[in-house]
């Protein structure tokens, strides 16, 4: 099995197929260093923290992942927790930041996974529609080329395997928005215990963390924006404005990046002997927190998929996997925009959207049943 991109969704692949014993290489264009240190994301569904758990990977994430019962929204100067292990009948999320997930995966990989080749960058995949698809990749200054029985592609959205679907055959749907996230990490602890989705006519804003030390927050900016044209004291003064009701502890900012919007879907996830699996196949707003979780479910279904074809040699999960997939994929492009619209005030948006979002949140505050629907999406549908 061919793996390109070493990020949480082709590690986790190689370790699951690993424990199917199926042999993998991971081929990934960084180095280790750059791969640990990618602030991304942080909120784990229940079933992606029970995936990582299962295949050996959840000593750390349960001796420093922070279990989370609920969230809170701001708006109208009012807050309201949503109690989603009430809400979901017992599920909760898991706060444990990317970083420390791919680390985790990357020190069981090189203890006893297969191959994890860091610097080097595929170029191109040929021969997805034979029964030895080959990836071409360069490392240490010359090309190689790996012959695969599969090649998948866990590349992310500017990764090179979608070009092995050939365009006649590929559809991809996207969504732009009129805005981006500036994503700070603070060395302050977090001044909730509980992740704060504010709304306001000023923007949305995010009050997370990744330990009771460091907080991660977000700021709803313009696309655009330069990360410098924020220092610090402007960031504590939005922040607060934001909050409105409450005034976050400060603290000094220790990294700062502007995230863009994208919704995307690229069907199918799959052609002849290649597949696309995590970002490499669908992006998502980070609003609904769902991007990381997306991935793992990707590669969790498609490892039970190749260990079917391992044990009994039938191709029928393998045949209805990028189907299977692509349902819940679409789910969580409809709950991440729906997050996300009802909670970022546009440039220019009229005084009506406003008051649509506030209906919402009115809504989804005080309607049991909308409630249960956002907090069924937001920790995982089964
Ligand atoms: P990734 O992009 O994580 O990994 C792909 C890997 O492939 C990378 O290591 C890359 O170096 C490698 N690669 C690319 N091209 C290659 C080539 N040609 N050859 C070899 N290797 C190659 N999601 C959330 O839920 N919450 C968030 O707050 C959040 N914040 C984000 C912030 C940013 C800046 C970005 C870009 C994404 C964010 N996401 C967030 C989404 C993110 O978490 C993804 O969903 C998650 O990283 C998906 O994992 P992978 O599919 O493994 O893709
Ligand atoms: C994060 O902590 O990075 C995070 C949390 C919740 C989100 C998005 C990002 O919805």
């Amino acid at each position: 099995m061919g793996i390109i991109g070493g990020g949480p969704a082709g590690l986790l692949l190689a370790r699951l197929l690993h424990r199917s014993g199926i042999d993998s290489v991971v081929l990934e264009r960084r180095d280790r260093a750059y791969v640990e240190r990618r602030q991304r994301a942080g909120v784990l569904e229940q079933g992606t923290a029970d995936t990582l758990r299962d295949c050996g990977a959840g000593e750390r994430l349960d001796r420093q992942g922070l279990v989370h019962h609920g969230i809170r929204l701001h708006y109208g100067r009012r807050s309201h927790r949503l109690d989603l292990r009430a809400l979901t009948g017992g599920r909760s999320v898991v706060v444990y930041a990317q970083t420390e997930l791919v680390k985790d995966l990357i020190a069981l990989q090189l203890a006893d996974g297969g191959p994890l080749v860091f610097g080097a960058r595929a170029l191109a995949v040929t021969g997805a529609d034979t029964a030895r698809p080959v990836v071409h990749y360069a490392h240490g200054g010359r090309e190689h080329t790996l012959t695969c029985d599969y090649v998948v592609g866990c590349d992310g959205f500017h990764g090179i395997t979608r070009d092995a679907v050939p365009a006649g055959t590929r559809r991809t749907y996207e969504r732009g928005y009129p805005y981006s996230w500036l994503g700070i990490l603070a060395g302050v602890p977090p001044s909730c215990d509980e992740l704060v989705y504010a709304h306001s006519e000023r923007g949305f804003a995010l009050f997370s963390m990744r330990s009771p030390t460091v907080s991660r927050l977000y700021l709803q900016v313009p696309n655009g924006t330069d990360p410098a044209d924020w220092p610090d004291e402007r960031i504590w003064d939005e922040l607060d404005a934001r909050a409105a009701t409450w005034q976050p502890a400060r603290g000094p900012v220790t990294a700062k990046s502007v995230l863009p919007m994208r919704s995307v879907v690229t069907e199918p996830m799959r052609y002849g002997r290649v597949l696309l699996a995590g970002d490499a196949a669908h992006l998502v707003p980070p609003t609904g927190a769902k991007g990381l979780n997306l991935a793992v479910a990707d590669v969790t279904e498609l490892a039970r998929a190749f260990a079917r074809l391992k044990d009994s040699g039938s191709a029928e999960l393998l045949d209805g996997w990028s189907d299977t997939c692509l349902r819940r994929v679409w789910r969580a492009e409809h709950f991440s925009y729906s997050m996300t619209t009802m909670l970022h005030t546009a440039p220019g948006q009229s005084a009506f959207d406003t008051r649509l979002q506030l209906s919402q949140l009115d809504r989804v505050t005080s309607s049991p049943h909308a409630a249960a629907e956002l907090a069924e999406n937001y920790t995982g549908l089964p």
